[in-house]
């Protein structure tokens, strides 16, 4: 969807949903002011039992002047109806009746959705999704309008430390917010209310010895308390993770935190939303998601959240073999067949054509940011998912023979890099060329059971393997091992046929 379909109608009434957050304020506020300045009637409100009283929500809507009504009993909408951060027919938003709707929200799918709809589960919040569709529009941000964005941003990623998606950071990157502003909201986040929730749980808390994880549920409250919580207890030197989820009216919202290399707390988070039931993600460290109600209770009849989330995080525990390659004997090889790596087209680009030698380059892509220290001898290389990782001139000149042509490929977030020097961004794909991988044999083995890989050269960052991903072995070294895909294997590898 175009945000400019929506201006073939006159009358835009932009709802938030009930009991607004600062996301769903900011969503709408955004939307209210484009449409204003297309020169529309619009008008921007939310409904539900009661009126904001939040000091955060309150100073907000004051400070940004943000035209919000309260309308406890909405009359039908004439024109369009758009729902922000929330789906027309959702249990958290009021029914209003409406001979034309819109939806634009980031949580999973509960409804049909009319045809004016953009949802985007993978965004940390609905303000990222609004910042996306003005840039398309090339909508030039009022200081308003990008402090609210921001702070919709802050508050549903709990103060940035739970973003989930490259475009999330985008926003956070290039929004330029009263900083005034923002500072005076973050000092209002919490109301005494909120600490004695915090403590309440802390005093109810359950520690499981087995797993060194906690968990923790709380009343419905703002979500900043479910990272202060979690942040808390990970600092307790016998926690490993923490997961904190409150009891919300549509659902669950959950922040998990780990402070150790086997467990990645975005990848927690979504082993928690499993089976579709919510969307969740965000970093190594902390990340975050919200489980929807409906969708929970179907999947789990008569399961209480807690054991559900109990029994998910133990699952998660068992189901990965850990294997480091840096200090055990690898992986082993008995069982393992021999196959042909066979040529793969990937991209390359030598950092010494773009930039001085020892350049500081932040890489941004789909698995997350990373910061390098480019030299002449460096290469990015960009495989087919557009993941990036480096590559010396020599490892290089060794495996991969350079193609006369382009490297194109079709991703859903193309690979930037930034020159912290000069501050210029580059697209990886529109200076990439191609190359070729050469032959190589490798031993490879189908994994029945999850497996995470600590290979010689990253002691921090594990490949993951899933049931029906292969493990494979370069140079018959037992401590040379990777992971690959299952949809990838069969185009990448064929079994040997010459005898051993
Ligand atoms: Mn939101």
């Amino acid at each position: 969807m175009l945000l400019h379909e929506l201006l073939a109608f006159d009358a835009i009434h932009i709802q938030c949903h009930d009991n607004p957050d600062a996301d769903t304020i900011a969503s709408g506020y955004a939307l209210y002011r484009y449409c204003q300045q297309a020169g529309k009637q619009a008008t921007l409100f939310y409904s539900g039992r009661n009126p904001i009283s939040k000091p955060n929500l309150l100073a907000m809507v004051e400070s940004l002047h943000i035209p919000l009504a309260y309308e406890p009993k909405p009359a039908p909408c004439p024109g369009l109806l758009v729902t922000v951060d929330c789906q027309y027919g959702a249990g958290n938003v009021t029914h209003v009746s409406a001979s034309h709707v819109a939806v634009i929200d980031h949580h999973i799918q509960e409804r049909e959705l009319p045809p004016l709809a953009d949802l985007r589960p993978y965004l940390g919040s609905c303000s990222t999704l609004l910042w996306l569709l003005l840039e398309a529009e090339g909508y030039a941000f009022p200081s308003e309008v990008a402090t609210a964005l921001f702070y919709g941003l802050y508050t549903d990623t709990n103060g940035f430390a739970e973003v989930r998606h490259p475009s999330d950071r985008d926003m956070w990157d290039n929004l330029v917010p009263d900083e005034r502003i923002v500072k005076k909201l973050k000092r209002s986040n919490l109301s005494l209310d909120d600490l004695a929730i915090a403590s309440a749980a802390l005093n109810a808390l359950e520690y499981h010895p087995e797993g060194r994880f906690v968990v923790m549920g709380v009343p419905a409250c703002d979500p900043n308390i479910l990272g202060f919580i979690s942040d808390l207890a990970m600092q307790v030197d016998a926690v490993d993770v923490a997961v904190v989820f409150s009891h919300e009216q549509s659902g669950y919202k959950f922040s998990v935190r780990t402070g150790v290399r086997e467990v990645k707390a975005s990848e927690l988070a979504n082993w928690l939303v499993q089976g579709g039931i919510g969307s969740g993600g965000g970093h190594v460290e902390k990340a975050g998601g919200f489980i929807n109600k409906a969708m929970f209770e179907k999947a789990k009849p008569g399961q209480s959240i807690m054991d559900f989330l109990l029994a998910q995080i133990r699952a998660y525990f068992a189901a990965y073999e850990i294997v480091d390659c840096a200090s055990s004997g690898g992986v082993v090889l008995e069982g393992m067949a021999a196959y042909e790596k066979l040529p793969a087209r990937i991209g390359f680009v030598p950092c010494a054509e773009l930039f001085p030698d020892k350049t500081m380059l932040h890489v941004r892509m789909l698995e997350g940011d990373m910061d390098i220290r480019a030299t002449d001898d460096t290469y990015l290389m960009i495989g087919i998912s557009g993941e990036v990782y480096c590559m010396g001139k020599q490892a290089f000149a060794t495996s991969y023979t350079p193609l006369d042509e382009t490297f194109k490929v079709d991703v859903d977030y193309p690979p930037v890099v930034l020159d912290k020097d000069a501050g210029t961004r580059v697209y990886l794909l529109r200076v990439a060329k191609a190359c070729q991988s050469r032959k190589s044999r490798v031993l490879a083995w189908q994994l029945s059971r999850g497996m995470k890989v600590f290979t010689r050269w990253d002691a921090e960052n594990y490949l993951k393997g899933e049931p029906g991903d292969w493990v494979a072995v370069r140079h018959e070294d037992p401590r040379d091992a990777y992971i690959i895909k299952q949809s990838l294997f069969p185009g990448l590898y064929t079994p040997c046929q010459e005898a051993e």
